[in-house]
């Protein structure tokens, strides 16, 4: 049983960056308040020699109410003595994108497959989080293998998201051609 304190939720164990660089393609999404990337969103994390990791992002947005473009987002992450919890500054390759500080926590990964990522944007006085969002990524553009839905079902469980996420479809929106910002 969870009891959904943010302080309480367990994050992968050991967590390696080296093994999670390279590109993650996101098969399911759980929107924060006024959310920001829709669909075809794909990430690259690097770690550079330092041991320093970045990742760029791309994806499917709508800014001024109506207007659809493929962003362009740039990330750095601070590390903290949990080594799977991050925190995240990110801002687009545009002026008019979003920009932020998350927390970039990663719950579970296998590296090779599957990632369930999660960020709490906000924490209510009781501890449980009041704007989240979180991200399932598969290392396939296809989604995740049949065999690693039980555990990222666990995982949303655990960080009690589970019924709460869209699937995130991958139409070649930010392939080259797709689209080209103004
Ligand atoms: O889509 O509503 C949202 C929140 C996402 C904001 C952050 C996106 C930019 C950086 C992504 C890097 C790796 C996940």
């Amino acid at each position: 049983a969870q009891d959904c304190q943010v302080a309480n939720i367990q994050v992968m164990q050991n967590f390696t960056k080296s093994r999670y660089a390279g590109t993650w393609y996101a098969a399911g999404k759980k929107d924060p308040e006024g959310l920001f990337l829709l669909d075809n969103v794909v990430a690259q994390f690097v770690v550079d020699d330092e041991g320093k990791m970045t990742a760029t992002a791309k994806g499917r947005v709508i800014i001024l109410n109506n207007w659809e473009m493929c962003a362009h987002m740039f990330a750095t992450f601070e590390e903290t003595p949990e080594p799977a919890k991050f925190k995240m500054t990110y801002w687009g390759a545009a002026s008019y994108l979003q920009t932020g500080n998350d927390e970039h926590w990663v719950i579970d990964t296998d590296y090779d497959n599957y990632a369930v990522h999660y960020s709490c944007r906000l924490e209510d006085a009781d501890g449980t989080c009041l704007d989240s969002y979180s991200f399932i990524f598969s290392r396939h553009p296809e989604g995740l293998r049949a065999e690693d839905h039980a555990i990222v079902t666990q995982k949303k469980m655990e960080i009690c998201l589970l019924g709460k996420y869209r699937r995130v479809a991958h139409t070649g929106f930010c392939e080259n051609g797709g689209s080209v910002e103004p």
